[in-house]
């Protein structure tokens, strides 16, 4: 038998040998002797696409054959990581490929890097987003994604002297091999114009006149699960103009003028927006999201028709997600279809439109929720902006019975008040469900954010914990702790995760404890090479890697973890025999480039980075590195090789976080704030397998109450923390900009004069200072420290995607499982 099975091994890596060379062939008149990566690169990528549009095409003709229920998960954000080796893991085709390249002379690896790293998205949002499509596939569930074919995606970032400076990402350049672009079949997105309304057979027919109308393409990208039959879309929508340019016969000013309008029209899928939990309310940003949602919406419905289905059922057939608020004008565009291109009355249009679509919120940040002026609006999209004022008369009529005369109410919880249209407000009241992203998120949602809703529509409310793929952040990013974990407990995991639950026995095993230390030094030797190659920088691979990646932002509290480096710098500095645990600070991340502070931050990581690992007193004690252009590739790499995972954000700010579950799920151990999903993290290890500190929501929204915090008292009583603060005002790591930080001093003293330190970092300084402390007593006892460990990753299960698309699909979609084998 196990011949047998080898000898076919051996065959699949013939063929796919043939096939890879065959390909260099057809597509570049190469053979593998003169072929360069690059050209390696795309025949092997080729070879795997003719499997995946095989496996894709069955996979649509099997689901058009049981017509059950379909999800489609709208969002502006799909932040996918690399195709290539994903794709790789989950068709099951690993070894073949591997030992296909490297008898063709190349290593897999080298092909991986080739690929760029599609950045559609700022962050979490749009990661989630990604980790979605990867579970519903694997699950066997119908659920697409729609988005936006940005050309180019969230900014590269370099360092040049300790500060950020943005590069275009151009993705595209040299071609997505991955997609299938529909040119035949677009959806036409209207904009501007006047309305004209005419009576005709006593219905009452609504048209728009002297639109800017703009083509939306479909670029269709497969989704291929783990081993799953079920092969999913994910449809991103590019801009092109309905002019052609042929008007150049008329002459050369409107040629110009042709090639101008072409331009403007392709602006809109052009860039995303790299502003992370902070609106600006630009009219781009507006068209962007109408025309993705208008374009998903009308081909939603034509494909739900073409099968012969009448709207009226569409409920019963199709699903709509809006991540967050940003796709919610899929609401009133499926109104305005219904209704203008159906001719259904208002009353069966909103019965329909109110039972399918479903609103999760990702942030409470007041700045982050969106808000459109009217005036705006209105000019933009007058048909869609009549809808919602309909929406909205007739939401306050229900209001008003309820409340009867309360203007004060009635106004404060309006769709539109002040002049703006307030999107979560529409999503709420045109969503059969709302959701938070963590328990206590959900909590704060409920009880203060949207409370005045909760009244109202108690039954729409629910929670949803996030979760991660652990098949891309443990399986792929980590496969020597991968394969430890598969020949103690079996490869049962891969596909349900709860059964890491099994490695909880174990935790005490000293074999197992140091084949875990053993993964984790490789992953870490292989981190401090690319650290070695990008910096220069030569880190101590036996110290503890303590990692703070994600996007930079005030409320993370990267700061804090700078003043608490500051602060260890300070006792190595008076006593150099310190007793302490060597340690390498890690961070990565991007500030939004008009985030003036967050970039400061940035550049003072650098400067104590600077001062810190030139100080050779401290006898290499402490190295602080940055490493630039934190993206889904990168996480890969550094996430594997971390043993301190730093989740700090202030109490009932982060929604939930998800980097903090990939640290988990790779066993490093958490220092975090009780603050999103830390909390259901830390009830599932216990408080001994996890350094919780700091303020709890409740205490940070007392102060806030209270106006009685007062930071300068802090300083004061704390001459640890006054020694950093007052080096922050004299220069002290940065002596030829001496004052580049005193804005960083005033700030966390005095903040407006009537509220200074608004994230709370000097009262969680102490906390945090002491957690740290625990930490590196704990690191001491190894066969301590292991023994955590495994218990966070045997309790990481729960954090998988997997579970999290069984709840959405339990407690709101309602989605058939199918189980078709995979095909190849
Ligand atoms: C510009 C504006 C409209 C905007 C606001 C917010 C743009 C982008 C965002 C991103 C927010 C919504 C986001 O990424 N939130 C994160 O969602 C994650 C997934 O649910 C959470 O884990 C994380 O805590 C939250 O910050």
């Amino acid at each position: 038998k196990n011949n047998d099975s080898e000898s076919t091994n051996r065959e699949k890596v013939e063929a796919m040998k043939l096939e890879i060379a065959l390909k260099l062939g057809t597509i570049f008149g190469r053979n593998l002797e003169d072929a360069s990566k690059e050209q390696m690169y795309r025949a092997t990528a080729s070879v795997l696409r003719d499997r995946i549009m095989q496996q894709w095409a069955y996979s649509k003709e099997k689901v058009n054959k049981t017509d059950g229920k379909e999800l489609y998960y709208l969002s502006m954000e799909f932040l996918m990581g690399r195709f290539f080796d994903n794709f790789i893991m989950n068709l099951m085709l690993q070894e073949d490929v591997t030992t296909a390249c490297s008898e063709l002379g190349i290593e897999l690896k080298e092909l991986q890097d080739i690929e760029p790293d599609p950045g559609l998205g700022n962050g979490g949002l749009g990661r989630l987003a990604a980790c979605f499509l990867d579970s519903l596939a694997t699950l066997g569930y119908v659920g697409h994604g729609n988005g936006i074919r940005f050309e180019y995606g969230l900014f590269k970032q370099k360092i040049a002297d300790g500060y950020q400076i943005e590069l275009p990402d151009s993705w595209l350049e040299h071609g997505n091999i991955w997609e299938v672009a529909k040119p035949e079949e677009p959806e036409i997105v209207n904009f501007g114009g006047e309305l004209e309304k005419k009576m005709v057979d006593g219905r009452l027919i609504v048209e728009q006149k002297n639109c800017y109308r703009i083509k939306a393409i479909p670029y269709d990208m497969p989704v291929v699960g783990y081993n799953s039959g079920v092969t999913n879309t994910l449809r991103l929508w590019g801009a092109r103009s309905t002019k052609h340019l042929n008007m150049g016969l008329f002459g050369r000013g409107q040629y110009m003028d042709a090639i101008e309008e072409k331009e403007l029209a392709e602006v809109i899928s052009k860039i995303l927006y790299p502003d992370d939990n902070h609106v600006e309310g630009k009219s781009l940003r507006l068209k962007q999201q109408y025309f993705f949602v208008s374009a998903s919406i009308q081909s939603i419905i034509r494909k739900y028709k073409k099968n012969g289905n009448d709207v009226r059922e569409l409920p019963d057939k199709v699903v709509i997600h809006i991540n967050d608020t940003h796709p919610g004008l899929a609401i009133p565009e499926l109104m305005r279809i219904l209704m203008d291109d159906e001719g259904l009355g208002w009353t069966e249009a909103w019965s329909i439109t109110s039972k399918i679509f479903a609103y999760t919120n990702h942030t409470i940040l007041p700045e982050a929720l969106e808000k459109w002026k009217v005036d705006m609006f209105k000019e933009l999209l007058p048909r869609v902006y009549e809808i919602i004022h309909e929406i909205n008369e007739r939401f306050c009529k229900v209001l008003w019975e309820r409340y009867p005369e309360q203007w004060d109410k009635i106004t404060e919880m309006a769709i539109i008040s002040y002049h703006e249209i307030h999107m979560a407000k529409l999503c709420i009241v045109g969503s059969f469900s709302l959701n938070g992203v963590a328990k206590l998120h959900s909590e704060i949602l409920k009880e203060t954010v949207f409370n005045d809703f909760y009244d109202i529509y108690p039954e729409k409310f629910k929670s949803i914990t996030n979760g991660v793929t652990h098949r891309r952040f443990l399986l792929k990013a980590n496969p020597g702790l991968s394969k430890l974990i598969t020949s103690s407990i079996g490869d049962e995991w891969i596909k349900d995760a709860s059964r890491l639950k099994e490695l909880e026995s174990f935790a005490k095993d000293k074999g197992f404890q140091e084949a875990l230390a053993k993964t984790r030094l490789i992953n870490k030797e292989a981190l401090a090479h690319d650290i070695m190659s990008q910096l220069g920088i030569k880190v101590d691979t036996s110290s503890i890697f303590d990692v703070h990646v994600k996007r930079l932002h005030e409320y993370k509290r990267q700061l804090l973890n700078v003043l608490h480096i500051m602060h260890l710098y300070n006792r190595l500095k008076e006593n150099p025999d310190l007793e302490m645990h060597p340690r390498t600070f890690i961070f990565s991340g991007k500030a939004a480039p008009g985030y003036h502070r967050a970039k400061l931050i940035i550049k003072l990581i650098h400067s104590v980075a600077e001062k810190v690992n030139h100080d050779t007193s401290i006898q290499d004690k402490l190295k602080v590195v940055f490493l630039e252009n934190y993206c889904v590739s990168l996480a890969e790499k550094i996430i594997p090789a971390t043993d301190v995972s730093e989740q700090i954000s202030t109490a009932g700010k982060e929604a939930s976080g998800t980097g903090n579950m990939k640290f988990m799920l790779n066993g490093a151990l958490t220092i975090g704030t009780l603050d999103g999903a830390n909390v259901e993290m830390s009830e599932l290890v216990g408080d001994d397998n996890i350094f919780i500190f700091g303020l709890t929501i409740d205490q940070v929204d007392e102060y806030w109450r209270q106006g009685n915090y007062h930071p300068y008292k802090l300083y004061e009583g704390n001459p640890n923390l006054k020694q950093i603060l007052d080096q922050l005002l004299e220069g002290f790591f940065n002596q030829e900009e001496s004052h580049l930080f005193n804005e960083i001093y005033q700030d966390l003293l005095y903040g407006d004069g009537s509220r200074g330190d608004t994230y709370y970092l000097l009262k969680d300084f102490q906390p945090y200072c002491d957690a740290h402390g625990l930490i590196d007593k704990t690191y001491g006892n190894k066969s301590a420290w292991w023994e955590k460990s495994i218990i966070n990753i045997a309790n990481g299960g729960y954090f998988s995607s997997d579970r999290t698309i069984e709840e959405y699909s339990e407690k709101i979609w309602h989605l058939p499982k199918h189980n078709f084998e995979q095909k190849m």
